[in-house]
């Protein structure tokens, strides 16, 4: 977590707090103060080690809020937030998640019942307390238990960015033993969904023991939370993560059942039912020829050493794993019209980068060098312009835009890759662009994105969203939705609308990688594909690191059923220029 995230984390926690305590006006300026904090390029501890005056400048936070923001730099607390967590003791984030249960409901449970967390709300509400609460009466008591599974479950899903990782790392430490045959991720990490429950991994071996042994002994694990001869579950870098062991024979048939999704596999065993096979996690079997009244059910087994056997035995074709969520795939399988799904190669560069001109931490020249490595025909040079959504002055004005041209068609002249000079413009309130049109004009690639307002309305995100892709000038909507994994939910626009504008228009519609944003999500690609609407898969880098998190973009613009043929930077460089023309 960076230190801007950390305070504004602090900020919302004051915000809450406050207005549990019934205190007014605060609890708004904390949360706007949180929003500014969080989007500002600049790390606060460099603000605030030039002065209050420098923290000063972030929008929304002014003496009070700065003297908070450097205390927290310096000492690593907010003496009043200690304070009012003593005053408070209650699981907020926990509680608040109870849908009609804000921060001034928990206040008063507290004060009339001493409720702290989610169970004991549970066990008050269910015992008819809740009721009995001046202000409070059946009905929200009703509302509050009704609400409170899906508290439960919501809370904590990790988001993929997190989770990839560590499976990673378990798998490679599990790969180096002996006794293990094979090992790989299943579950919705598999299927790339954005957001994770647990993690699964499966592993292929002749001895369980060694391979259960081998994951308990992984030097991350932090507890055991259950082990038995084939299954293990632990927690390790703050995820739960779940084991199974397979015999070799089995590994297929095992992973395309821990895979899932539930509502896909429940889709294809019916599918085996009606030609008398049947599908579990050791394999598949033909099931004609069974008695029924013996109860010998097993049947003659037909594969499962690969996935593919039990695709095979229904005559499909393997359904790649990001397809799996029951959304007519299978269908799709079995009329031989599954798409030809992008994948990361196809890629011939990056259209959306960041420098040191702005928010970035390199050089123009290492950033091409960067892209060069990887492979790429070309890269985008693509800083912030100034504008809505833009504090600290770290979007370039007009002027230095002009002084960057340069700078950018210097640089160009060491490199064999293709460079285009670009500019994150920002959408203003009515869907403008904050950039003067000659410069516009000028420049080989505008991405246009939303940083502020992203509490908007339907009907007001898609007019702007809808302004900006009918801009002439657009060639890229940057992370269209504004929405942040986990933490903000962003624009929620008419996607009809919008993916037919952007046809329209001939823009693309970007699907950002970072896996914070993941915006445009799986579902927009695909109302985006459906539409022929171009996408841009992009890592709006602001590192050289930065770079390697295209993967998200492409296995979320997969989960979309999007194709090559889809994708803008998946042309060719002199496809691209036809495109941005
Ligand atoms: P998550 O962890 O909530 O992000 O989602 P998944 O899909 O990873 O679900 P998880 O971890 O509960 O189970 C892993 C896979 O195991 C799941 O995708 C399909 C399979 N599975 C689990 N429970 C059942 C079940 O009751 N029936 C069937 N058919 N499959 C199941
Ligand atoms: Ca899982
Ligand atoms: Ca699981
Ligand atoms: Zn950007």
């Amino acid at each position: 977590m960076s230190r801007n995230e950390e305070v504004a984390t602090r900020f919302e926690e004051m915000a809450d707090l406050l207005e549990a305590r019934d205190v007014e006006y605060k609890p708004r300026s904390y949360r706007r103060a949180a929003e500014n904090v969080r989007d500002h390029p600049t790390p606060v501890e460099e603000l605030a080690a030039e002065g209050r005056d420098a923290v000063k400048g972030i929008d929304g936070v002014g003496d009070a809020l700065a003297a908070k923001i450097v205390e927290y730099v310096e000492t690593g607390e907010i003496e009043e937030l200690t304070d009012l967590r003593e005053s408070l003791p209650v699981d907020m984030a926990a509680l608040t998640s109870v849908e009609g249960v804000g921060p001034k409901t928990v206040g008063s449970l507290y004060e009339a019942l001493g409720i702290t967390t989610l169970d004991e709300l549970e066990t008050a509400a269910r015992g008819g307390e809740i009721r009995e609460v001046s202000g409070f009466g059946e009905t929200t008591e009703s509302n509050i238990l009704e609400s409170i599974p899906f508290a439960q479950q919501a809370r904590d899903r990790e988001r993929l960015g997190d989770a990839r990782p560590v499976a990673e790392a378990l798998l490679d430490h599990l790969r180096e033993v002996d006794a293990v045959a094979r090992g790989e991720v299943a579950g919705s990490l598999r299927r790339w969904r954005e957001t994770i429950g647990d993690v699964d991994v499966l592993v292929a071996s002749n001895d369980a023991a060694a391979a259960i042994d081998a994951f308990l002994g992984w030097d991350a694990v932090n507890d055991t939370i259950e082990s038995g001869t084939t299954k293990a579950s632990v927690r390790a870098r703050g995820m739960r993560i779940d084991c199974r062991v397979v015999v070799p024979e089995d590994f297929g048939a095992a992973l395309q059942y821990f895979t899932g999704s539930k509502a896909h596999n429940v889709h294809l065993r019916n599918l085996a039912i009606e030609r008398d096979l049947k599908l579990n996690e050791y394999g598949v079997f033909d099931v004609s020829g069974v008695n029924e009244v013996t109860g010998q059910r097993a049947g003659r087994r037909l594969g499962g050493r690969h996935e593919a056997d039990l695709y095979d035995a229904l005559d499909l074709p393997p359904i790649p794993p990001e397809l799996r969520e029951d959304r007519g795939e299978i269908a799709a399988a079995r009329e031989g019209r599954l798409p030809d799904l992008l994948v990361e190669s196809d890629l011939r560069g990056d259209l959306h980068t960041h420098t040191e001109w702005s928010d970035g931490t390199e050089s123009i020249e290492t950033m091409i060098a960067a892209a060069a490595d990887r492979g790429d025909d070309y890269v985008a040079i693509t800083d912030h312009a100034t504008g809505p959504g833009m504090v600290g002055g770290v979007g370039l004005d007009d002027d230095r835009l002009r002084e960057q041209m340069d700078a950018v068609e210097t640089a160009a002249e060491d490199t064999d890759l293709t460079v285009f000079h670009g500019v994150e413009a920002n959408v203003d309130a009515e869907g403008g662009l904050s950039v003067g049109d000659d410069l516009l004009t000028a420049l080989d690639l505008v991405i246009a994105s939303p940083h502020s307002g992203l509490g908007a309305d339907r009907e007001t995100a898609t007019e702007r969203l809808v302004g900006a892709v009918e801009h002439p000038e657009t060639d890229v909507l940057g992370h269209p939705t504004g929405r942040r994994l986990n933490d903000r939910a962003g624009l929620d626009p008419d996607l009809d609308r919008l993916v037919a504008a952007a046809a329209d228009a001939g823009t693309a519609l970007e699907v950002n990688a970072n896996p914070r944003r993941l915006d445009l999500n799986d579902e927009a690609v695909r109302v985006a594909v459906e539409a022929g609407t171009p996408i841009a898969v992009d890592t709006d880098a602001h590192s050289v690191g930065g770079l390697d998190l295209r993967r998200y973009g492409v296995h979320t613009a997969r989960r979309g059923w999007a194709e090559a043929a889809n994708v803008v930077n998946a042309r060719s460089a002199s496809g691209l220029q036809s495109f941005l023309r």
